[in-house]
């Protein structure tokens, strides 16, 4: 099942995009992952190249300091930057917490409201209310949510955005993503927008670009949470062969500079075999008394407190029970170049 339509081809354009799309979309053969990039087993890393960070002035709860961050540029478009999970154990609770109680919920919009009527309910609580030990059953609301947007709102019918079509961009996703841009040699990055994805394990992102923001000189970075993904990037049209790429929870990736608008696509959503998923959402390790001592050394304290409130408030096992059928994807944009207003026409 494709999540979304793949972009029309350019005329006499050769593709030699599609061909390996739907080499890692096939089920119909076993997978073969021998060209794939892949951080955790080593392979195919002759494919990149260290990226060197910056370190911001302060730390983010929840994230390594940057020093401890591995982070890598693709040789054949070195725009397109990956992290490997750069997050403490245990906090990616925080964010899988807020894409599936919070972010679905009014005024951001879902695909859900074109189709039925969610009205201001929580998703999420009345899934659990309904589903109890079953939230994983197709009819269940939130296995039908597929996306949600936020900050100027990405309209997927005419690819645009618009002036008055917006809600409020919330603060500690705007700061995930200034906190990630500044280590990348963006310091001056405006989260404007947000696009969050929610696919199961049918699930597939077809080859597409982002290229309806108007300041294509600020990055895409894009955070995946959960289930592992096979990521496709390849260049400006799609004669470019694209280049695969593990992502794991945790994982970030940036589309920058010769690749803020390459072709990418997601073929292939598959159950997490690593050890990482176990750790990643530990959080034995970390205490209620973190509250104190986190807000010692960042100059997000609030932000901090909540998070760990958030962590040791939330029923993680029907959680964990959807994120074993999910991966959730958010991607953080700035849509408008510094300073400047929408243009007239929109
Ligand atoms: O899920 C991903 O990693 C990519 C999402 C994406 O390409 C998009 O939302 O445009």
């Amino acid at each position: 099942m494709a999540t979304y339509t793949e972009e029309e081809n350019r005329p006499d354009e050769v593709d030699n995009f599609k061909p390996i799309f739907k080499k890692y979309k096939r089920r119909d053969r076993p997978l073969d992952t021998s060209d794939v990039i892949d951080f955790d087993n080593g392979n195919n890393l002759h494919k990149v190249e260290e990226f060197k960070l910056e370190e911001p002035d302060h730390l983010l709860t929840g994230l390594k300091p940057v020093k401890k961050w591995k982070a890598y540029c693709l040789k054949s478009n070195p725009g397109f930057l990956f992290i490997v999970n750069p997050f403490e154990n245990g906090y990616q609770r925080y964010w899988v917490s807020r894409c599936v109680k919070d972010y679905p919920c009014r005024p951001n919009v879902r695909n859900l409201d074109a189709y039925m009527d969610v009205g201001d309910i929580n998703i999420w609580n009345s899934s659990m209310d309904t589903y109890k030990d079953d939230i994983t059953n197709k009819e269940c609301v939130m296995m039908k949510l597929r996306w949600v947007t936020m900050g100027y709102h990405y309209h997927w019918g005419t690819k645009k955005y618009y002036k008055d079509s917006k809600a409020p961009f919330q603060e500690d996703m705007s700061s995930l993503g200034r906190y990630v841009a500044s280590a990348i040699g963006y310091p001056k990055f405006s989260p404007e927008a947000a696009v969050l994805n929610y696919y199961h394990l049918d699930s597939s992102l077809s080859g597409h670009t982002d290229h309806s923001e108007f300041d294509h000189s600020a990055p895409l970075i894009s955070f995946s949470f959960g289930q592992d993904a096979i990521f496709l990037i390849g260049g400006e049209t799609k004669e470019t062969e694209p280049s695969a790429v593990f992502l794991r929870s945790g994982d970030i990736c940036v589309m920058s500079s010769s690749a803020r608008l390459s072709y990418h696509a997601v073929p292939r959503i598959m159950e997490s075999s690593s050890e990482r998923n176990h750790a990643c959402f530990d959080i034995s390790g970390i205490s209620k008394l973190d509250t104190e001592s986190s807000s010692s050394h960042s100059c997000e304290s609030t932000l901090d407190k909540k998070i760990v409130e958030r962590i040791h408030s939330d029923n993680w096992d029907f959680m964990s029970k959807y994120l074993g059928q999910t991966r959730i994807n958010f991607n953080i944009r700035q849509v408008l170049e510094p300073n400047r207003e929408f243009p007239a026409e929109s």
